[in-house]
C-alpha cells in the first residue's frame, strides 16, 4: 500500500476526530488502537472488495477453511507489516506523540482457539493471503474465547474471557449474508410439484446464523481474503415465540464459549450444536456464492474446496448432501460425487480419548435430516466394501456401531483426501489408527507437515534477528523461506555468532523485564533460558521436565558450591478445566517455583517461572527470548507440534524425543544441532505390547531417580500433599502411562549435554545459526502450497508468484 508519512499522520487525525470529536492528545491508548485500527480498515475495503470481485468475476476455484477454532493473535502489527505501512505509520504515531507499543498492547488478543489447531488455522489463513490464493475461513464468533487463567495459592483458576469489550476494529458484520440453521423437529415426506416425496422438515427451530467477516490481509500483494465467524441470534420473525429469558439465553449459547478441552471429547449436545450451527451455516453461504456462479452442480468442485479441520465440522459431509438432495434435488449419485470431490479432512491427533463420537439418540433428536443423510452413508458404504472387504474390516469401519456416530470414519467415507501433519503423524495414521481405512483407500491417505508464519514468528516477533538476517543475506527469502539456508555460510563468521548471541541477550532482557514487572521474580539475563509452552497434557510431559528441575534442585542443596550452568525454566501452559491430573502438574511446578526461586542457597542457580496466561501475544515474547526448546512428548502422541518450529527459526536449540514434527526437525538441522534422547515410537509400542514396563522395578533400582520421586511425597516441595501424592502413585504405582521413568535417564543425560556446550558461547551459537537457517522447510508458506497443489488444487491469483 503506498502510504506517505504525512499523508498517514493528517488522515489518522482525522479519523480520529470523526470518531472522537475531540484532540487525539486528550486519548487514551485504546481510543488510539480502535481509530487505527478503524483507519487501516477502511484504506484496505477497496482491496478486500476487489478480491471478492475478482474471484467471483473470473470463477477461480476457492477453498473454505473450516476450523472450529481460530486463533490468530493480536492483528495491528501483522496488518501493518503486510500492508507495508509498518514503518511508516510507527514513525508517524511517534511524530504525533503517541507510543506505538502502547497502542499495539492495547489490542485484545482474540483466544477464539485451545492451542495448535486454533493456531495452525490462523497460520494458514496469513499463508493462504500471502501466497494469493483465493481461500477463506469458516468458524465461530465466540462470545468468550478461551477463559484467561489465573493461579491462585499455586491453583489455576479460569475467569471469563471477555474478548469483545471494547469492541473488534477487524470485524465487518454483514445481515444481508445471514442464513437459517435449523435444528430438531421432525421429517416427513411431502409429494412434491413432480410427483415425488420429498423430505420436508417440521416443528423445528429456526437459529439466524450472522456472518462477521475479518479481512485476511496477504504479506504485500494486495490480497484480501476473508475470514467468516458465525453468531447466533433469534431471528426478528421469531421473536414472538420466544416468551422467557431462559429460551432467548439457548440461543445466545450456541455461540457464547468455546470449548475449553483441546484433548478429549466431552460429548456435549451444545458442542454438536456449535459444530452443526457453523458448518451449516459455512455450507449454505458456499451454495449461495456457488450459485451466482450460474454454473452447474456437476462443476461444483471444479470451483469449490471444502477443508474440514479435524473432525469437528465434518457434519459438513451430510450436510452438503441434504441441500444437494432437499434443496437442489440431485440424486443421491450426483450429490455424492460431488461431495466426495469437494470435501478433505486433516486429522491432529491419534489420541483415543479425542476422537469425537456421537450417541445416536442425540443426533437423531438434534439433526432427524442429518442422521438419516448419515445412516444412508453408512448403509451404502458396508453395502459396497462388505464384498471386497469381508465382513470384520467392513463393520470396523462403520460410521454408525456401538451407539454412536463415528466422526472421523464419516469424514474419512466422505472426503477424497485425509491428511495427518507430520510425517511419523501420517505414517501411524496410516499403519496403525486407521489402518482399516488405508486398507480401503489407499490413495486418500497423504501427509503435510504442519508450518508456521514467518511473518508473525520472526518479522515481528523477533526485528533484531530479522534485520541481522536481511543484512546478511538479502530480503527475498520473506518471500521464499527457503533462501534462510543461505544463512548457514556464516557458520563460521564470529561477527554474526556475536551478533546472535547479542540479539537473544536483548531479548532475554525484554521477558526479564516482563517477569520482574508482573511477576515480581527476578531472573538473570545471563541464565540459560529453557521453555516448554504448550498445553499442559500427560502426554506432552511437562512432568519429566519438573523431575529434571528437582534433580538439579537436589543437586544444588547437597552442595551449594557446586559450579553449574545457571538455568531459567520457563512455562506456560493452561489446563482444561475439567482435567484435574493437569490441573495438579500446575500446582506442582508452582509450589517448586515457590520452593526454589526463595532459596537462598540456590540463588540465579535454578529459577522457575510459570507464566499466567499463555497464550499468542505471550509466547511472540517468550520465543524470541528461549535457548532450549523442550519438546518432550512420549514418541507417537504429538501429532506435530508447532512450538518446536516456532522456537527453532527463534534460534532456541531443540531437547526432542523422536516425535510429531520433531523428526524432521531432526532431518533438517542434523542430529549434531539438536538433543534427542529417549523413546522412539516402535519401542513404545513393544513395551505397549507385550506388557512389559514395570515403573515400580526402576523406581527400586534407580536410586537418583528414588530420590527425585520421594520429594513428591515427603514434604521437600511443601503444599503439595494432595498432588504430589496423585502425581507419585500415577508414575510409582499406577503404571506410568507415558514412560516418564523409563525415560528419566536419558533425558538427564541429554541435559548435561546441554549444559556443557552452552560453556561455549561460539559452538551454541553455531548451532542456534544451524537452526535458524534450517527452518525454511517448516514455512506455513510451503505447507499451503502443498496443499493447494495436491489437495484443493486452487490457483494463486498473483501475476507475479513467489518462487
Ligand atoms: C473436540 C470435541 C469436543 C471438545 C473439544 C474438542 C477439541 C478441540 C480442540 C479437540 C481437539 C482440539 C485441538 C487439538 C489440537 O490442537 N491438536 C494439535 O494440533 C496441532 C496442529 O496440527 C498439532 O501440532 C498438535 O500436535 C496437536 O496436538
Amino acid at each position: 500500500m503506498d502510504l506517505t508519512k504525512k499523508r498517514f499522520k493528517e488522515e489518522f487525525s482525522q479519523t480520529f476526530e470523526n470518531m472522537y470529536a475531540f484532540d487525539i492528545k486528550n486519548s487514551t491508548a485504546i481510543q488510539q488502537y480502535t481509530a487505527l485500527g478503524n483507519y487501516l480498515r477502511f484504506s484496505y475495503s477497496d482491496d478486500w472488495n476487489k478480491t471478492n470481485k475478482k474471484y467471483l468475476n473470473e470463477q477461480v476455484k476457492q477453498v473454505y477453511y473450516f476450523s472450529i477454532e481460530f486463533l490468530p493473535g493480536r492483528m495491528l502489527k501483522s496488518n501493518l507489516l503486510n500492508l507495508g505501512i509498518l514503518d511508516t505509520v510507527r514513525d508517524g504515531l511517534v511524530d504525533l506523540g503517541l507510543d506505538f507499543e502502547e497502542i499495539v498492547k492495547s489490542e485484545v488478543d482474540p483466544g477464539l482457539g485451545n492451542g495448535g489447531l486454533g493456531r495452525l488455522a490462523s497460520c494458514f489463513m496469513d499463508s493462504i493471503a500471502s501466497l494469493g490464493l483465493p481461500g477463506n475461513g469458516n468458524g465461530i464468533r465466540y462470545r468468550y474465547g478461551l477463559f484467561q487463567q489465573k493461579f491462585v495459592d499455586g491453583y489455576q483458576v479460569e475467569l471469563p474471557d471477555n474478548w469483545l469489550r471494547n469492541g473488534n476494529v477487524w470485524e465487518v458484520r454483514k445481515e444481508n449474508k445471514a442464513v437459517t440453521v435449523r435444528f430438531g423437529g421432525q421429517v416427513g415426506l411431502v409429494e412434491a410439484a413432480n410427483g415425488h416425496l420429498k423430505p420436508t422438515y417440521f416443528n423445528t427451530q429456526n437459529i439466524l446464523a450472522v456472518p462477521y467477516d475479518t479481512g485476511m490481509v496477504g504479506y504485500q500483494n494486495d490480497v484480501i481474503n476473508n475470514l467468516r465467524l458465525w453468531s447466533a441470534e433469534i431471528p426478528p420473525e421469531e421473536e414472538i415465540h420466544y416468551h422467557t429469558i431462559a429460551e432467548r439465553e439457548q440461543v445466545n449459547q450456541i455461540t457464547e464459549v468455546l470449548y475449553p478441552d483441546d484433548s478429549n471429547h466431552e460429548g456435549q449436545t451444545l458442542r454438536l450444536r456449535q459444530e452443526y450451527f457453523f458448518t451449516s451455516a459455512g455450507i449454505q453461504s458456499v451454495i449461495q456464492y456457488y450459485k451466482q456462479t450460474g454454473l452447474s452442480w456437476q462443476n461444483f468442485p471444479d470451483k469449490i474446496a471444502i477443508h474440514i479441520n479435524d473432525t469437528h465440522p465434518s457434519l459438513a459431509i451430510p450436510e452438503l448432501m441434504r441441500v444437494l438432495l432437499d434443496e437442489e434435488d440431485l440424486s443421491w449419485e450426483q450429490a455424492w460425487e460431488i461431495t466426495k470431490k469437494t470435501m478433505s479432512y486433516t486429522n491432529h491427533t491419534v489420541l483415543q480419548e479425542a476422537m469425537e463420537k456421537w450417541p445416536i439418540d442425540m443426533v437423531k433428536k438434534l439433526l432427524p435430516r442429518i442422521y438419516q443423510v448419515i445412516e444412508e452413508i453408512n448403509r451404502r458404504h458396508i453395502e459396497k466394501k462388505l464384498s471386497l472387504y469381508g465382513s470384520d474390516l467392513t463393520y470396523r469401519t462403520a460410521i454408525i456401531a456401538d451407539g454412536y456416530v463415528k466422526m472421523a470414519h464419516l469424514a474419512i467415507v466422505g472426503s477424497h483426501s485425509v491428511n495427518g501433519v507430520a510425517k511419523l503423524h501420517t505414517e501411524i495414521l496410516m499403519h496403525d489408527v486407521l489402518n482399516d481405512f488405508y486398507q480401503m483407500y489407499p490413495a486418500k491417505f497423504n501427509n503435510k507437515t504442519n508450518g508456521i508464519t514467518q511473518r508473525r514468528w520472526l518479522h515481528l516477533a523477533n526485528e533484531e534477528l530479522t534485520k541481522l538476517i536481511d543484512s546478511k543475506i538479502g530480503t527475498d527469502w520473506k518471500t521464499n523461506p527457503a533462501e534462510l539456508k543461505l544463512f548457514k555460510a556464516f557458520i563460521a563468521d564470529q561477527e554474526t555468532l556475536d551478533k546472535l548471541g547479542t540479539i537473544k541477550l536483548v531479548n532475554k532482557e525484554k521477558f526479564a523485564a516482563y517477569t520482574k514487572n508482573e511477576m515480581g521474580i527476578e531472573i538473570n539475563p545471563e541464565a540459560l533460558f529453557d521453555v516448554q509452552i504448550k498445553r499442559l497434557h500427560a502426554y506432552k510431559r511437562q512432568l519429566l521436565n519438573v523431575l529434571h528441575i528437582i534433580d538439579r534442585y537436589l543437586k544444588i542443596k547437597e552442595d551449594p558450591t557446586l559450579a553449574i550452568q545457571p538455568r531459567v525454566f520457563i512455562f506456560g501452559a493452561k489446563a482444561a478445566p475439567s482435567y484435574s491430573y493437569a490441573k495438579q502438574i500446575i500446582k506442582l511446578i508452582n509450589a517448586l517455583a515457590e520452593l526454589i526461586n526463595n532459596d537462598q542457597e540456590v540463588d540465579d542457580k535454578l529459577k522457575i517461572v510459570f507464566v499466567e496466561n499463555y497464550g499468542v501475544s505471550l509466547a511472540e515474547l517468550i520465543i524470541p527470548a528461549a535457548e532450549v526448546s523442550e519438546q518432550i512428548s512420549l514418541a507417537g502422541k504429538e501429532a506435530s507440534g508447532t512450538s518446536n518450529m516456532k522456537l527453532m527459526l527463534n534460534g532456541a536449540l531443540t531437547i526432542a524425543t523422536l516425535d510429531g514434527a520433531n523428526v524432521e526437525i531432526r532431518d533438517f538441522v542434523g542430529e549434531d544441532n539438536l538433543f534427542l534422547f529417549g523413546l522412539n515410537d516402535q519401542e513404545v509400542q513393544i513395551l505397549n505390547k507385550n506388557g512389559s514396563y514395570h515403573p515400580r522395578e526402576i523406581y527400586e533400582t534407580n536410586p537418583r531417580l528414588k530420590q527425585v520421586l520421594n520429594t513428591l511425597i515427603d514434604g521437600t516441595i511443601p503444599d503439595i500433599e494432595m498432588e504430589g501424592r496423585v502425581i507419585f502413585d500415577s508414575l510409582v504405582y499406577h503404571n506410568d502411562e507415558y514412560f516418564l521413568l523409563k525415560d528419566f535417564d536419558s533425558y538427564i543425560q541429554a541435559q548435561e549435554e546441554i549444559d556443557l556446550l552452552y560453556q561455549n558461547k561460539t559452538k551454541w551459537n553455531q548451532k542456534s545459526l544451524m537452526n535458524i537457517a534450517s527452518s525454511g522447510p517448516f514455512s506455513a508458506d510451503f505447507t499451503i502450497q502443498r496443499y493447494a497443489e495436491e489437495i484443493w488444487k486452487i490457483d494463486s491469483q498473483l501475476i507475479d508468484v513467489h518462487q
